[in-house]
């Protein structure tokens, strides 16, 4: 048994930036990570084309100016080989690796109410004993593997975007099937495709995706960027979505069909998410995004020569943006490929996976490699994944059984000294998720201090600041459109997982002033003792 005053679990961005802060307050801490490096959803999501949807000046830490100012960000938008480098460099600089335990699954974190601390083992049967437990185990992290009838039998490779195998995989010469077209399906079909002999996707629901107009970073404009960093990092911190891009400048209804042309087009060619962060109504009305939708839809029509392919590839069962929203590079462009086809098994169901591929009602599909880009157990799948136990043995799963309750998204009831990063009911995949795992570790970090200054030796979310919690969140986002469409914001995608909406849709300024206010209040909403 190994003590430490405090246990991470996960070495991702989160994990990492936990590590060092809690060092900085002069205490004992090991990060457990199960990957056999540091950068979390980075180190595993190595398929080809994975990419950071958020521009990388942006999606960096800014905890540290020295650190900002020497890194440099070869494109705008990262690639996953670049964002990984970042996060090695990190470990590196900071020499966070002698305290990081890889290779390591956290199977068990039990709370001893006598001794006041928390038992933490790995399936290794390594074992640690702590004060504090942090949970920075990612809301991405758990590749959800779907239930195929007959997947086992498939003799050809099968590879998970979420799983990608290190050295990578040559799809020269191949056959390849692709089941997912959520943002992993998105990024990497242009590359399979331009590699592969034939691919052939297999979509349940198309998805609204935007350019992401990627480019290679000129150095002038990140001289500029980082003269002005500070400002940038401010302006993030006082926005919706963790971001320094303008937002909500319009009401889309506020627009004649004239102007509404010009700002949706002008948002096109900024590119990603600046085309549904512009715009104050698109999430909350629907006929705001309905116009939204439609021009995306026109954009899809335009580009995909093959008028019943580009029908197929037209989101229309949910509002805009309501699942995660998708940023490419030549995706629509891919269909126009003589080797690309798509089979849309909403009308055309697979049945079953064979030895040489898949029988939809239709036929068989034969290929020699199937990809599964099938996304995750969202948000709370790897903290359920570990048997977490707090008061009484009580079974953190089993407590959420229901769906997640949790105070600010960040400490759960019954569970004492144990924090979540970026959990449920925190804006975390709905922001910049370093910026909101930044907000977090400086939040506990902060806590944690001040219980260790006042010699708190418990410090517990009460039950009542968590349902009023867990209630406003519900009902927040029962007033937008991200209600309405079947996603794994709402754990929609993992059959019989309770449905509710889990991120917190204030935005992520509103949230950060919440947790400010909590803590200048004397830590409100706890019991501490
Ligand atoms: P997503 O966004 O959850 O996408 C998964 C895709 O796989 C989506 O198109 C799903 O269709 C499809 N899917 C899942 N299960 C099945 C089965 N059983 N049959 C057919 N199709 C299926 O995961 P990603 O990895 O692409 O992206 C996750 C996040 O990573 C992303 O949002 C960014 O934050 C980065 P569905 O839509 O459920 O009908």
């Amino acid at each position: 048994m190994q003590d430490r005053d405090a246990i991470v679990i996960g070495a991702g961005f989160a994990g990492m930036y936990m590590l060092h802060s809690l060092r900085q307050l002069g205490l004992s801490v090991s990060a457990i990570e199960r990957g056999s490096g540091v950068g979390g959803v980075w180190h595993w999501n190595r398929y080809p084309g994975a990419r950071c949807d958020v521009e990388s000046m942006s999606y960096s830490y800014s905890f540290s100016e020295e650190l900002e100012q020497e890194w440099v960000w070869p494109h705008r938008y990262a690639m996953q080989p670049d964002i990984l480098r970042y996060a090695n460099h990190v470990a590196d600089r900071f020499e966070l690796r002698r305290d990081i335990v890889f290779n390591a699954t956290v199977a068990k974190a039990e709370y001893d109410e006598t001794e006041l601390r928390w038992l933490v083992s790995t399936d290794a049967g390594e074992t640690f004993r702590c004060r504090y437990l942090v949970m920075a185990t990612g809301c991405l992290s758990v590749p959800k593997v779907p239930d195929l009838t007959g997947l086992e039998r498939f003799r050809g490779r099968v590879l998970h975007t979420a799983d990608w195998p290190a050295e990578g995989h040559d799809f020269s010469g191949q056959t390849v099937g692709l089941i997912g077209t959520g943002s992993s399906g998105i990024q990497s079909i242009p590359i399979i495709a331009s590699q592969a002999k034939q691919l052939r996707v297999f979509q349940r629901t198309a998805n609204y995706s935007i350019p992401a107009w990627n480019s290679p970073l000129p150095a002038e404009q990140e001289a500029e960027l980082k003269r002005k960093y500070r400002a940038l990092r401010q302006k993030a911190r006082e926005s919706y979505a963790g971001d320094y891009a303008d937002e909500y400048y319009t009401s889309v209804l506020d627009l004649s069909p004239a102007e509404r042309e010009v700002q949706f087009e002008k948002r096109w060619r900024e590119g990603g998410f600046n085309y549904q962060y512009a715009f104050a109504d698109v999430m909350v009305d629907e006929r705001a995004n309905d116009l939204a939708a439609e021009f995306v839809r026109n954009k899809i029509r335009a580009t995909v020569k093959n008028p019943r392919v580009a029908e197929i590839l037209c989101p229309k069962d949910h509002p805009f943006g309501s699942k995660r929203l998708c940023v490419d590079t030549d995706y629509f462009e891919t269909y126009n490929r003589e080797n690309v086809t798509i089979v849309d098994i909403k009308v055309d169901p697979i049945v079953e996976i064979t030895e040489s591929g898949l029988c939809t009602n239709d036929g068989e599909h034969r290929f020699d490699t199937l990809v599964l880009a099938t996304g995750f157990d969202a948000m709370t799948g790897a903290l359920n994944a570990i048997d977490i136990r707090g008061r009484r043995g009580a079974l953190l799963k089993e407590q959420w059984r229901d769906g997640p309750r949790s105070y600010l998204g960040v400490a759960v009831a019954g569970f004492p000294n144990m924090f979540t990063i970026t959990g449920p009911g925190s804006p975390s995949v709905l922001a910049n998720m370093i910026l909101a795992g930044e907000q977090h570790v400086e939040w506990i970090a902060s806590f944690i201090a001040h219980a260790e200054a006042n010699g708190l030796r418990e410090i517990e979310a009460k039950s009542e600041a968590q349902e009023d919690w867990a209630r406003m969140v519900t009902e927040s986002a029962a007033k937008t459109l991200y209600v309405k469409a079947n996603s794994w914001y709402l754990g929609a995608n993992v059959p019989g997982k309770a449905r509710i909406f889990m991120p917190y849709v204030d935005g992520f300024q509103v949230y950060a002033h919440a947790c400010e206010e909590v803590a200048k209040s004397g830590y409100r909403g706890f019991r501490m003792g």
